[in-house]
């Protein structure tokens, strides 16, 4: 394995099917479809050593022609192979008319035998890229046997990184070195890296990028201006050919702290006519930005509450300035008082993004998606999904993930998301049939809104992009769950370790390790999703208290009977505001799920759990479990030494024995603490420090 070439490694693979890769035939396209064939040609050399031909595909009869491999768009290959495509969705595509509106269909591909050759065909130019890419996979995979007829459509059209990266080249929450794109205030980036970044992006199909922080600082403020829209167009540009679109990050206060306005409320004329002429000016730059994202009153972020506007009147304005461009504003919903005071009890963090927003559906304009994150917290190791989903009706939306481990380890900890992405994905909102996460992001998008994902990335300028070598694993598990939510952890698991260490025992080890790594988090982390026991600011290791009498609103108010937040119709009712089916579920401590317990209930630590074991004993249990299992992995990681090059094993035994120390942290301070509000012994005798 070469680290920094990730799961697009060099490797010469056996073509047991025989394909004619020395000649590709390329139908006539444009700026993607080209790079599709340079994608073809560099995989296929990388993959084989063969450097392929490229020559034209020529209308009529190609079968006098050597055999070869067919590149082109399932237009095209209607009339040259007779091939229809009744089977995908039809051009309807092309009746939308917002570029982040897109129908299933685009980036479609299929790859099929026929008369000796191999077609790869897109539905459009991006199909046509992912089909390469998805035809790479499938040749390095190295799979005895006949190459298979593969039929993709991607489930999410919308498949989003952000970057929460700071032209200071801090990276917010980043824990694989500094920013990509900036250092010491300006742009500054290697073009031949940032390629190399597009290209991973976009073979896990990725087609959207925000590059810098929500949190608009004051140089960030000015991208919007002539003084950075050039540089913002470089990258725009590198980004172009592998279809992934530029997002901007916005404050919603530019025109104060831009243009110099003294307001910025959104029902002010000039207000409205200077986000008009700035957007132009934006689009003048850069003319397929796919929009702006906001984070608006959140977390001191300025927004239209100031003016005593709607989140709707706020998101509105600025979409009314993209709509001449086919422009999307991303409006955050993270939206909630973080200057709550511990005493009240009649507040609770947990209702905000629904009591916000839900009343709002109907009231943004066409071309505004909300961004929600997945759970009701902020990307804790374990939450419910946010009541939202499935809720809103008529606001087109996505869900906002986190591939940067900022509560899962910081990337010290092995930590495999797509684990808790698959129950999330798999998560029924109970609005009626299909309602599934999975179902509504496949859904009809007439009845459906949820049209996709975005996630916070972790990559940065470390050789291997992502701090620890496994966590690549992460980036390609978010690109591949929400292109097919199907798809579940382990296949994931199993592909990624094949295509970075090649298949063979490392990779089955590799794979074995990723799949332990979440559940072992999970245990000795904050027990059955009462979350928010981490060290305050750092967010990683434990502190039990340590937001218990701060003002961000999360606490478990642990005594010496019972931990957590009645959030039932008892206590707060934020169980009210899920379906239903749902509510009924999360309210009763019978039925609901045990990984989630304590964020929905107040719970005696007498409380008896499925297992017959107390609460205590589980949490008791857990994280003694959670330790062991830590130590085991190291042992397992220690087993590769001889398989492996030191560039990769020595940096992730490193690691790995940070870990152990981090999971003996919260082993030993969670059950301390238990005990000493307590005063009741573990079961089994096992150490707890007094
Ligand atoms: O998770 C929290 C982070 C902040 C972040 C915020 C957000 C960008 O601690 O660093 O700010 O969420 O999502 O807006």
């Amino acid at each position: 394995m070469n680290i920094y070439n990730c799961w697009l490694q060099e490797r010469i693979v056996k073509n047991t099917a025989g394909l004619p890769l020395e000649k590709v035939y390329a139908e006539k396209g444009g700026l993607i479809a080209k790079q599709a064939v340079e994608e073809y040609r560099r995989g296929v050399k990388r993959l084989t050593g063969i450097t392929p031909a490229v020559l034209p595909v020529k209308a009529g009869n190609n079968s006098k022609i050597a055999p070869g491999v067919f590149l082109g768009t399932y237009k095209g290959f209607e009339k040259i192979f007779q091939i229809t495509t009744n089977s995908f969705a039809d051009s309807s595509a092309d009746n939308f008319t917002d570029s982040s509106a897109v129908s299933s269909a685009e980036g479609g591909f299929y790859i099929k035998n026929k008369d000796g050759n191999l077609l790869i065909a897109g539905y459009d130019d991006c199909g046509l890229l992912y089909g390469v890419f998805r035809f790479l996979m499938q040749l390095a995979l190295d799979r005895d046997g006949p190459f298979p007829d593969i039929q993709e459509e991607p489930a999410s059209p919308l498949r989003i990184i952000n970057h929460w990266d700071s032209i200071t080249g801090l990276v917010g929450r980043g824990y694989a070195g500094r920013s990509l794109f900036f250092e010491n205030n300006r742009f500054d980036y290697n073009k031949e890296r940032i390629t190399d970044y597009a290209r991973l992006l976009a073979s896990v199909g990725i087609n959207r990028i925000s590059i810098s922080n929500v949190n608009v600082n004051n140089a960030e403020k000015l991208f919007i201006t002539k003084q950075y829209l050039g540089e913002l167009a470089k990258i725009a540009a590198i980004f172009r050919p592998f279809g992934i679109k530029l997002i901007l990050s916005v404050s919603f206060a530019a025109p104060m702290s831009v243009g110099k306005l003294p307001t910025a409320d959104p029902f002010n004329p000039s207000v409205i006519t200077w986000w008009k002429e700035q957007t132009d000016l934006v689009y003048s730059y850069i003319p397929d930005l796919a929009g702006f994202i906001v984070k608006a009153d959140s977390e001191g972020e300025p927004g239209p509450f100031q003016y005593n506007r709607t989140q709707a009147d706020g998101a509105n304005v600025l979409a009314r300035a993209l709509v001449p461009h086919n422009g999307t504003v991303f409006w955050r919903c993270f939206v909630y008082n973080c200057q709550q005071d511990w005493r009240d009890h009649s507040q609770d963090r947990a209702r905000a993004a629904y009591d916000h927003f839900m009343p709002l559906d109907g009231s943004f304009d066409d071309n505004v998606i909300l961004q929600i994150k997945f759970g009701p917290y902020d990307f804790q190791v374990r939450e419910p999904v946010a009541p939202l989903f499935g809720a809103l009706k008529k606001t087109r939306h996505i869900m906002e993930l986190q591939i940067t481990q900022e509560y899962t380890g910081h990337q010290i900890d092995l930590c495999y998301l797509p684990w808790i992405w698959q129950d999330i994905i798999k998560f029924d909102t109970a609005y009626g049939p299909d309602s599934r996460i999975m179902d509504l992001v496949c859904g009809n998008k007439d009845t459906s809104k949820l049209e996709g994902f975005a996630s916070v990335v972790n990559t940065g300028r470390d050789r291997n992009w992502t701090g620890h070598t496994l966590a690549q694993a992460n980036l390609f598990g978010y690109g591949r769950i929400i292109w097919n939510p199907a798809l579940n952890a382990e296949e994931i698991a199993r592909q990624w370790s094949d295509l970075s260490f090649g298949p063979g025992p490392a990779a089955d080890t590799v794979t074995d390790l990723l799949l332990r790594s979440y559940p072992a988090f999970e245990k000795y982390n904050a027990p059955f999703g009462i979350c928010f026991m981490v060290t305050p600011g750092l967010h990683y290791g434990p502190n039990i208290e340590g937001y218990e009498f701060d003002r961000w609103g999360t606490y478990h108010r642990a005594d010496a009977h019972a931990i957590g937040i009645d959030r039932t119709p008892s206590g707060t009712d934020y169980t009210d505001q899920y379906a239903p089916q749902n509510a009924a579920v999360f309210a009763d401590p019978a039925r609901c799920p045990e990984n989630v317990i304590l964020f929905f209930h107040r719970l005696r630590y007498d409380f008896i759990m499925k297992n017959g074991q107390t609460l205590l004993q589980n949490i008791y249990d857990t994280h003694f479990e959670g330790y062991d299992e830590v130590e085991a992995m190291l042992e397992k990681w220690k087993s590769l030494k001889s398989s492996l090059k030191e560039e990769v094993y020595k940096p992730v035994l490193a690691r790995f024995e940070r870990q152990l120390k981090n999971a003996r942290e919260w082993r030993d301070q969670v059950n301390t603490y238990f005990w000493r509000k307590t005063g009741i012994p573990d079961k089994r005798g096992r150490m707890i420090y007094d």
